[in-house]
């Protein structure tokens, strides 16, 4: 299980207003909360704070590192805004993320080689986001045959099949979940599988109803990562019960307690 930490994106208002203030006290607080909360990586997003994005990432991404040492998740569509927070970054990060494009990708699959990075590549490509579950399954098998064949390691890559928010299109979690299982069986071993979870029910009522039980069921097809809300107990809770259910874990009275502590 790894979780990413959503919350240090300047959608939040608070964020947003501190990179505008370069306010570093409450993206610090931010940082260090995620991470006693069980984050494994903290993604950082400028968000709409401001026009120039590539001195926020890097203003946020040192911040942050002067809090904590938990790796950052760079999270930008902008290759130089990338760029930046990685040239910025001590330990080793996670690029988020690149598509599936044959040209996006080489330099996104570049970068990473050169950084050690991990890499996130989304399901989509020139033509969009696909609603149906071949088309996804053909990029994610792109992404990963790129990475082989330009030096990155297949467990470097985290394909992200995009969630959005289930009142808008109530067809495709159903359709995720088969992608994820179809995407575990490209190669052996297989790239890591991530979704932003929040998306699924953004403008819904029962938010953490609706985000916990769909992380349960991509547990089950597959999913081993996820940027979430790391602060929702109950969501974090069921994620370790649900890979201790399909034997990640070993059970003792006490794996809940034991998970928590990672
Ligand atoms: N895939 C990848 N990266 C991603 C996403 C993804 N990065 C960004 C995003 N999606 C994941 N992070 C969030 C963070 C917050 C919310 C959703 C996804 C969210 N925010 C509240 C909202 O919109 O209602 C904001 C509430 C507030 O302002 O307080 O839901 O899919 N690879």
């Amino acid at each position: 299980m790894i979780a990413v930490g959503e919350r240090i994106n300047g959608m939040f208002t608070d964020v947003k207003q501190a990179i505008q203030e370069q306010d570093k006290s409450v993206v610090q607080e931010l940082a260090r909360l995620q991470t006693e909360a069980g984050a494994s990586y903290l993604d950082v997003n400028v968000g709409t704070a401001t026009a120039d994005k590539v001195a926020a990432m890097r203003w946020l991404v040192e911040t942050v590192q002067e809090a904590v040492d938990t790796p950052i998740a760079v999270d930008s569509q902008n290759l130089d805004v990338t760029r930046a927070g990685l040239e910025v970054c001590e330990n080793q990060a996670m690029i988020n993320s690149t598509q599936g494009h044959p040209e996006k990708l080489e330099a996104y699959i570049g970068l990473a080689v050169e950084h050690d990075a991990d890499l996130v590549g989304l399901t989509m490509d020139a033509r969009g986001v696909p609603q149906d579950v071949n088309t996804r399954v053909e990029i994610a098998a792109t992404l990963a045959s790129a990475a082989m064949e330009k030096g990155l390691d297949v467990q470097r890559l985290f394909i992200d099949p995009i969630v959005i928010p289930v009142n808008v299109a109530q067809d495709q979690p159903g359709k995720i979940l088969e992608v994820m299982q179809q995407i575990r069986m490209l190669s052996d071993p297989p790239p890591h599988i991530i979704v932003g979870l929040s998306n699924l029910s953004q403008s819904s009522k029962e938010r953490p109803l609706i985000n916990r039980t769909f992380l349960v069921m991509a547990a089950a097809a597959g999913l081993d990562s996820a940027i979430v809300d790391v602060f929702d107990r109950e969501l974090m809770d069921a994620w370790i019960t649900a890979e201790m259910i399909l034997n990640k874990h070993i059970y003792s009275d006490s794996f809940l307690a034991a998970a928590r502590r990672r």
